[in-house]
């Protein structure tokens, strides 16, 4: 009797548990029994879904690694081929059943035919959008033949190409690179700028299904979409309305949607509504008293609530859908003042300096960029102090990962769409195509509490009007120059603002970056700048003490990757020659950036004595030069309100201007941009015979220090200090101490000293900055002695570095990549130690024998 209780009671919970989950949607991920063939050829090779044509053409040896030395340049055939991914499947009667089944692609790279069981169910055109077809009707409860055919973007674009009289404007598509001359076709296709190539990467232009693909099956109705829309935000409430897009197969009276706080339990809206056959949208409405805010990283907790959808009819839920998003108010300030017009960005009423980089893909081939590397991506940023990542309009939306991991540690995020550098034929059935393109998109990221604009494009606008392109095409003929500007204004001025304001009606839509007043390129008093006259106009690194803007979207330095990192893509000595054939292919800007590099190199410090030097060299080049540019924009505050250097990561091993090269490794930029990105800052500049220390909060509230400033010889004698009390003001930037400089100096000269600057606030925290009052070609630094002490800790050994005389920019390393050094490129002061951790799996001795240390005056 006992013993049949039990048994009845775990059927019922049986029958309770599997009732539920018959009711939820099912959903399987296809990503077996894949495999892949060059169309016209006859043999099959295994498959890897997610993934890419070259990706699996590597896997199965058919292809050697594009990155290694020359080999991008033999794998050019592969973009004019055809290619044929196939895959056999079976369906659970459970599945086979439901009343409806769909196939949902999260993203198909780009040209392609989908078949199921020999019927065409699908023609996609875009690799940024979504695919759901329903095959109901088609899919068979065994042995499915689902079969997708991709069209070599090259083959299906270079008839546009030649019908046109005219030629587009774009980016740096190389089309010479891949064998088709001038063709250049990006602009065709809805496809990543960056896969034909682009001053810092190769030209792979890939197809595949590079996002996961699904069969869903559900009965009577299902969950579409939910979003979070923040309709109010302060401290003391949060309005919110939660629209959900339901899917029903038929008419179904009182559908009880509900909202629950998943960790408290708090039921905060209910709504009931009658559906009817098709998409139905409900809303239910509800305020959340004293919210707890989200906020960017510096500021405060990035809060985020996991809340629950329920659908329930008849008392039994039916789909559930869970949404993870923080609560914040952003808005972007775009006002006329006395100097021009502001961009800033304000969360939760305070006015924030968005400190940060432009993000390109860390890959050129997507889906291999593991969950490992993007958390590594993101918390790079986090560990620099950074609160804003510029997603770059020349590669794609992001996965979700990226953005739950910018919510998570509170990075903002300035999201381009898909567009940079080139004019676009957006009429008629392309424009039709990106509208689906931006739907899909605005949809996928809008309950993200780090979207904080949403930008047009990429430099498009700039191009026009800034770089001549309206001239050039008016001169061509005015009509070629009418079409791409409607185009342009349609496109980008219409349909994308449109858009935001439909499905994201609280974001902030900004037409391109960057962007100004109407009608003109980008200037030094309105909008965001992108500003390259150092570097591509050649002017002196000190110029970014004096240029200004509003805001920084875009500015930035090139180096190559250090030593260790260059000898996994450039192996052999032959190699080692920033002019060799391998390291030219590899420096995508071409000869004229190589030059720059030297040329400011030699503008700078003293000329280095080898090619290893010369690498080590052009980072600590490239490091101070983004540094003082880091520096001035913060000075500026509030005149200026961001800055983002171009660019945090690379896609593949190359020389570029990125602060951190393929493999993940830190550039002396990134570890000098987490110093410049302090919540305070203490920075030194001179003019003439003046030295101003201005100190930068970004703090939200007044403290209080003590400022050292003290002049060093750099064998270590004192020339000069002084202490005061300062007041470190909240958001702010202040002049806080001038002196003249000969009074400081004392006779010495300004060729044998540092200037050491430290403020140290109440709470003990310290920042520090060492100041040169010329251009390190003429300080005369001398040769140190640098003592090592090694000891082993967990991971690996902390170092201790100590040197008898000031050492500018003492860089660790030892052989190969698998190594993180929690501090490099510092400098050390006469006699003080400095302990850093080393992550390294190497044993004692051979860390110790292996472990190299230099410092500048070593390079010359
Ligand atoms: C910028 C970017 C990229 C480019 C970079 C370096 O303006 O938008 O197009 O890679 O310059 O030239």
């Amino acid at each position: 009797m006992k013993n049949n209780l039990v048994k009845l009671c775990i059927i019922i919970l049986v029958a309770l548990w599997s009732g539920q989950l018959q009711a939820a949607p099912i959903i399987t991920e296809l990503n077996s029994n894949w495999r892949f063939k060059q169309h016209r050829l006859n043999n099959w090779y295994p498959a890897t879904v997610p993934g890419t044509v070259h990706t699996d053409l590597i896997a199965n040896e058919i292809i050697e690694d594009p990155f290694f030395r020359l080999n991008e340049r033999s794998v050019q055939w592969v973009d004019k081929e055809d290619w044929m991914y196939e895959t056999h499947f079976d369906m659970s009667d459970e599945m086979f059943n439901k009343k409806n089944i769909r196939l949902y692609f999260k993203g198909l790279d780009t040209y392609v035919h989908v078949y199921l069981n020999g019927e065409r169910i699908l023609e996609g055109d875009n690799m940024f959008r979504e695919w759901k077809i329903d095959i109901k009707d088609k899919v068979k409860a065994k042995d499915n033949k689902l079969e997708v055919f991709f069209l070599s973007p090259i083959k299906v674009d270079i008839p546009k190409w030649d019908a046109l009289p005219y030629h587009y404007p774009t980016g740096p598509d190389q089309s010479q690179q891949g064998g088709i001359f001038d063709k250049t076709v990006s602009i065709f296709a809805r496809k990543a700028g960056y896969h034909y190539g682009w001053d810092w990467g190769p030209r792979l232009v890939t197809s595949g299904i590079w996002r996961p693909v699904f069969i869903e099956a559900w009965n009577d109705l299902r969950i579409e979409d939910v979003f979070f829309q923040q309709k109010e935000v302060n401290k003391q409430k949060a309005v919110i309305a939660v629209n959900t897009e339901i899917l029903a197969d038929s008419d179904i009276k009182n559908a009880k949607v509900t909202v629950t706080d998943k960790t408290s339990g708090t039921v905060y809206g209910t709504t009931t509504a009658d559906l009817t056959k098709g998409s139905n949208n409900v809303t239910a409405n509800f305020t959340i008293n004293n919210p707890k805010l989200w906020w960017s990283n510096g500021l405060g907790e990035a809060h985020l609530y996991e809340f629950q959808t329920d659908v329930t009819v008849d008392a039994k839920t039916i789909d559930t859908k869970d949404t993870k998003t923080g609560i914040r108010s952003i808005k972007v300030i775009n006002k006329p003042d006395k100097d021009g017009s502001t961009l800033y960005f304000e969360l939760n009423g305070v006015p924030v300096f968005a400190k940060g980089a432009n993000y390109i893909p860390s890959d050129n081939f997507l889906p291999r960029v593991t969950k490992e590397i993007y958390e590594k991506t993101i918390l790079d940023a986090v560990d620099a102090n950074m609160n804003m990542l510029r997603v770059w309009g020349g590669g794609t939306y992001e996965n979700d990962i990226f953005y739950d991991l910018c919510d998570k540690y509170g990075i903002m995020v300035w999201q381009d769409f898909m567009f940079a550098c080139s004019m676009y034929p957006s009429e008629g059935a392309l424009l039709e195509n990106i509208k689906h393109e931006a739907i899909d998109n605005i949809k996928r990221l809008r309950n993200h509490p780090s979207i904080s604009i949403w930008c047009g494009n990429n430099e498009a606008y700039d191009g026009w009007f800034g770089w001549g392109r309206k001239e050039e095409f008016t001169k061509q003929n005015p009509e070629y120059a009418r079409v791409m500007w409607k185009q342009y204004a349609d496109l980008f001025h219409k349909l994308l603002p449109e858009m935001i304001e439909q499905y994201d009606p609280e974001a902030f839509y900004w037409p391109s970056s960057p962007y100004g007043l109407p009608g003109q390129g980008c200037d030094d008093k309105n909008g965001d700048r992108h500003y390259w006259d150092v570097w591509h106009g050649r002017k002196p690194i000190a110029e970014y003490n004096v240029e200004r803007s509003r805001f920084f979207s875009e500015y930035g330095f090139q180096s190559f990757p250090e030593f260790e990192s260059v000898k996994k893509y450039a192996p052999h000595p032959k190699d080692w020659a920033i002019t060799s054939e391998v390291m030219m292919e590899h420096q995508r800007a071409g000869a004229y950036a190589n030059n720059l590099i030297e040329e400011y190199l030699l503008n700078e410090y003293q000329k280095p004595k080898d090619f290893e030097s010369f690498l080590y060299m052009n980072q600590v080049l490239q490091g101070d030069a983004i540094k003082i540019a880091m520096e001035a924009h913060r000075r500026d505050m509030p005149y200026c309100m961001g800055t983002l250097f171009w660019q945090h990561n690379d896609c593949w091993p190359v020389a570029s201007w990125s602060s951190r090269d393929y493999y993940g490794r830190w550039k002396a930029q990134h570890y000098f941009a987490r110093e410049a990105y302090k919540d305070v800052l203490v920075s030194p500049i001179s003019k003439d015979n003046k030295l101003d220390i201005y100190i930068i909060s970004d703090r939200l509230e007044d403290s209080k220090g003590t400022l050292l400033v003290k002049v060093i010889k750099l064998d270590g004698t004192v020339v000069d200090e002084k202490k005061i009390s300062v007041k470190i003001a909240a958001n702010t930037s202040k002049n806080t101490f001038t002196t003249q400089i000969d009074k400081l100096l004392k006779g010495t000269p300004k060729s044998d000293v540092v200037v050491h600057t430290q403020l140290t606030d109440n709470a003990g925290k310290v920042y520090t900055n060492n100041y040169f009052l010329l251009q390190q070609k003429n300080i005369n630094f001398p040769k140190t002695t640098i003592t090592k002490n090694i000891k082993e800790i967990v991971d690996g050994y902390e170092v201790t570095l100590q040197s008898d005389k000031f050492a500018r920019a003492v860089f660790m390393s030892i052989e190969g990549i698998d190594n993180f050094f929690e501090n490099n490129y510092f400098d050390l002061l006469p006699n003080q130690s400095a302990a850093i951790k080393v992550k390294s799996s190497l044993s004692q001795k051979d860390f110790e024998d292996q472990l190299k240390v230099v410092s500048l005056s070593d390079g010359y």
